[in-house]
């Protein structure tokens, strides 16, 4: 028996058939400083409910996976100390030992799935970090793109990793790279780069219907949909591209290595933008909230 206990709200969302979006921890617990981790969490599930979805925070406390957060844990997990960051590989040995961890994008994919959820919200996916020819640091939400069924709606893949190398990994397992009403893949902190989207979609219906598609045909796995962060928002490109060096150049000297790399990646650039990073990275994910809600409401009907 899996250990699994729902929100008041999302168990309620399950019992009539309503939309749900899966909303992941790990960018609470090691994407993003407190408070406005948990401001944004707080945001992100807001905007979800506008969006007429219900929002299913997923993280493991105690031992039990909890689908959908009441406010009162996600301001707990937003402060705690040592949380675990949860990807396919220790998940279970954290459930099964009464650990707490917060889900990275594979986790939480692998959780929708159990909770039946076909869509899920976050900022941007692990990929592919640069030096990964040395290093063979390739995040695992890649392979659980290829294998679980859900529609993970993102701003790209982090600009701190090697995006084309990304997206070439991402062709080679077969995971629909999707660009939400752009012909270019967004870029995270950028909402273009010079990349063409292997697929373009317009509407949250399209997307829903491809997905489902998707396991009509028995092909495994979910979809990448890359949602452009909103132009307003956006930091450019070359202006970034001098601080992620910076921030890369550091981690490499530092010995970072393995689960610290990303947080280590994404702490020191805040610190470098003087928080620029992290506005256009709540805006972002706020985005991705609103149009996941609409491809779930898309999915039900
Ligand atoms: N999106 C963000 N910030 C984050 C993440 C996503 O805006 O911190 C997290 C996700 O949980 C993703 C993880 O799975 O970063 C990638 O970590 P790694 O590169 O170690 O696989
Ligand atoms: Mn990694």
């Amino acid at each position: 028996m899996i250990p699994i206990h729902y929100s008041a709200e999302v168990a309620t969302a399950r019992a009539s058939g309503a939309p749900i979006v899966a909303l992941e921890s790990t960018i609470i617990t090691h994407g993003m400083p407190f408070p406005q981790n948990v401001e944004t969490a707080r945001l992100v599930e807001a905007d979800v409910r506008e969006a007429g979805a219900v929002p299913a925070t997923i993280a493991v406390i105690e031992g039990t996976l909890h689908v959908g957060l009441e406010a009162a844990q996600l301001d707990a997990l937003g402060q705690a100390q040592n949380v675990a960051k949860l990807s396919r590989a220790d998940m279970a040995a954290c459930i099964a030992t009464g650990g707490t961890g917060a889900t990275t994008v594979a986790a939480t994919m692998i959780a929708a799935h159990l909770a039946g959820i076909h869509v899920f919200a976050t900022g941007g996916i692990g990929g592919v970090h640069r030096g990964a020819e040395d290093s063979f640091d390739i995040s695992a939400d890649l392979h659980e793109l290829a294998q679980t069924p859900v529609t993970v709606v993102a701003a790209g893949a982090k600009a701190i990793l090697d995006l084309p190398k990304t997206f070439e990994v991402l062709e080679t397992l077969g995971v629909p790279v999707i660009a939400y009403g752009q012909d270019q893949l967004p870029a995270f902190w950028s909402a273009t780069s010079d990349m063409a989207a292997p697929l373009r979609m317009d509407t949250a219906t399209d997307i829903a219907s491809a997905q489902k598609m998707r396991t009509a045909m028995g092909l495994s796995g979910g979809q990448l949909v890359t949602n452009p962060i909103p132009q307003a928002a956006q930091i450019p490109a070359d202006e970034l591209q001098p601080i992620i060096d910076q921030a890369l150049q550091e981690a490499q000297v530092q010995g970072i290595s393995a689960k610290a790399v990303t947080p280590f990646l994404l702490g020191r650039i805040f610190e470098l933008t003087e928080g620029r990073s992290l506005t256009a990275n709540i805006a972002l994910v706020r985005n991705n909230a609103r149009l996941a809600a609409q491809i779930a409401s898309a999915m039900v009907n």
